[in-house]
């Protein structure tokens, strides 16, 4: 079975979460033929695995196999220091089953507080996981080190956009044009460590 991903293939992004497939789409430029889990109507997958990596490879298996296409799958989430990198690949779990992205960040900086701790450092860390139906997946990881900052600033991005600084930078991805995010984002480290294994 070849890696093979030819220019113009079709491809499944295997996200429901909108704000990352807009991303993804930007990444991929028109290089191939997306069409979103959603568009497809399959299911979510449980997220069952302890790492970043882990989960991406079980969604990325889970819509190769149902939709019988090569399949694009993202987990990733927010971590911060003080909080030995809560909320992690819980990241969209600590905003809810409607996804209320104001109670989780609300809720990271209760939790910040609660420890006393002056460190603001945090990171998103990005897995991008390949997987070709009934065959092999490729896997890997991109991470963007910054700072929180509250209260939230930005209604750009989507998560937790608007609490985070990227080392270097004043703006957070919440305010920053979705150009300059994907400039330096996780995301986007992980797409080009992506292209190097493929490519
Ligand atoms: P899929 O599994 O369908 O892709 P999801 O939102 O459930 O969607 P994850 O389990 O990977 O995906 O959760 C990642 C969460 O981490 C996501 O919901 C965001 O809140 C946050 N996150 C990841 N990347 C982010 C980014 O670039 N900016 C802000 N928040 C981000």
């Amino acid at each position: 079975m070849s890696l093979s991903l030819d220019p113009g293939a079709r491809l499944v992004a295997a996200t429901h979460n909108p704000g990352k497939a807009r991303e993804l789409a930007a990444l991929l430029q028109g290089r191939f033929d997306v069409v979103s889990a959603a568009e497809l109507g399959l299911p979510e997958p449980e997220e069952p695995e302890t790492t970043f990596m882990g989960n991406a490879m079980v969604k990325a298996r889970a819509a190769a196999d149902a939709s019988g296409l090569i399949a694009l799958a993202d987990d990733s989430g927010l971590c911060v220091a003080a909080l030995d990198g809560a909320p992690g690949i819980h990241s969209a779990r600590w905003a809810g089953p409607d996804r209320n992205f104001a109670r989780a960040i609300a809720l990271v900086e209760e939790r910040l507080a609660d420890t006393e701790d002056t460190d603001v450092s945090a990171w998103f860390v990005c897995a991008l996981a390949v997987a070709w139906p009934g065959g092999p997946l490729v896997a890997v990881e991109g991470r963007v080190d910054g700072a929180l900052t509250f209260p939230p600033r930005g209604g750009r991005g989507f998560g937790y956009d608007p609490i985070f600084i990227p080392a270097g930078g004043v703006m957070t991805f919440g305010e920053m044009d979705p150009e300059a995010k994907d400039a330096m984002s996780h995301r986007a480290r992980a797409f080009a460590a992506l292209e190097a294994a493929l490519f």
